[in-house]
């Protein structure tokens, strides 16, 4: 009744932003991302009656019952102990290598590790497919960390979401070369979650039709690039469906700008630099961190010249990385 999973981040190279189903998080868009391998979550799960409560404990601090996450996780434990036959409590211990909530995918990982520990522990025996429609219950962007590399989350059209599945666009050994540079601007927790933002944009946002109505194509060049390893259709796309995301979420009311100014001067400078004939785009989530997207050749020079920029706190570089899998060895 106990199991461990080891999940990565992924980040969206063409951006989910919107639901069509709140309670069985039906985006209004598909998305595709890549598994990030350096940043992760690990959790642990066990059922077990000795438990009066179900207990939940991230980067070593125990929520409180009535914090935002406590909820969410237990719903998501309510969820699979129904699915499971199941009613004992559960211990959940979680632990990320990078700061929670600072727009850095945290629930993706987080929601992941937590739907592959908790169904493992519940006796659930799930494929990868009904694996990643559980994750996505408990935070969309998880549903695409159940798999490795590259990775398509389809929109689906059925009202129950059974058809709002991921599908692998290449293995994270299909395109080794390629790169994430997080540079980490700001660790502060974000004001406005992604989950409210993004309700607020599809309820006011005016360009809220055009995001929608110019998605499609961006995920079929992304599609394309990824299967031809064609890098500049790949980052020129990722980037300019990265800004139009946040040209929705800046003319929303209330407004979101997840800019900080270490986030522009970074933006400023891949557009200079690409110039210069140094190939780099960026691309941010709900946050101000940016993550880079390059080749492993233009690497070195690159987080040279970030780490010069004021601001700039940290920078970590993934490649393409596994999907989420159970781990043996228990954090408890
Ligand atoms: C993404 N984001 O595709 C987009 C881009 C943020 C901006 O998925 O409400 O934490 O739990 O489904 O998955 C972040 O939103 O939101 C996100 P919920 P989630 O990566």
């Amino acid at each position: 009744m106990k199991a461990t999973a080891k999940a990565n981040a992924n980040i969206a190279l063409t951006k989910y932003w919107g639901k069509r189903d709140k309670k069985l998080m039906l985006p209004q868009n598909g998305s595709t991302s890549m598994t990030l391998s350096d940043l992760y979550t690990i959790t642990t799960v066990e059922f077990d009656k000795k438990y009066d409560k179900d207990t939940f404990v991230l980067d070593g601090k125990e929520l409180e019952e009535d914090s935002r996450e406590y909820g969410k996780v237990k719903k998501h434990l309510d969820l699979i102990r129904e699915k499971a036959g199941g009613a004992e409590n559960a211990k959940v211990e979680s632990k990320n290598n990078f700061p929670t909530a600072a727009g850095l995918a945290s629930s993706a990982s987080g929601f992941a590790a937590l739907s592959v520990a908790a169904a493992t522990a519940a006796g659930l025996k799930l494929n990868p497919q009904e694996m990643s429609i559980l994750a996505r219950r408990g935070s969309g962007s998880a549903t695409r960390s159940i798999l490795g590399g590259f990775v398509e989350w389809i929109r689906g059209e059925k009202d129950d979401g059974s058809d709002s599945i991921v599908k692998q666009i290449a293995t994270a050994d299909q395109w080794p070369e390629f790169r994430m540079i997080t540079t980490i601007v700001s660790t502060a927790e974000k004001k406005v979650k992604s989950t409210a933002g993004m309700a607020k944009t599809v309820e006011n946002c005016p360009y809220y039709k055009d995001w929608l109505s110019t998605v499609n194509e961006d995920i079929e060049n992304v599609k394309k690039g990824i299967k031809e390893k064609n890098f500049t259709l790949v980052g020129e796309t990722a980037q300019y469906n990265c800004l139009k995301m946040h040209a929705t979420m800046i003319a929303t009311r209330p407004p979101m700008v997840y800019w900080m100014p270490a986030t522009l001067a970074i933006m400023h400078a891949i557009l200079a630099w690409k110039e210069e004939g140094l190939e780099a785009y960026f691309t941010m989530d709900a946050g101000p961190q940016v993550k880079v997207i390059c080749l492993e050749k233009d690497v070195p020079e690159l987080e040279k010249r970030l780490k010069e920029i004021e601001g700039v706190q940290k920078t970590v570089v993934c490649k393409p990385g596994e999907g989420a899998k159970v781990i043996e060895k228990h954090i408890f």
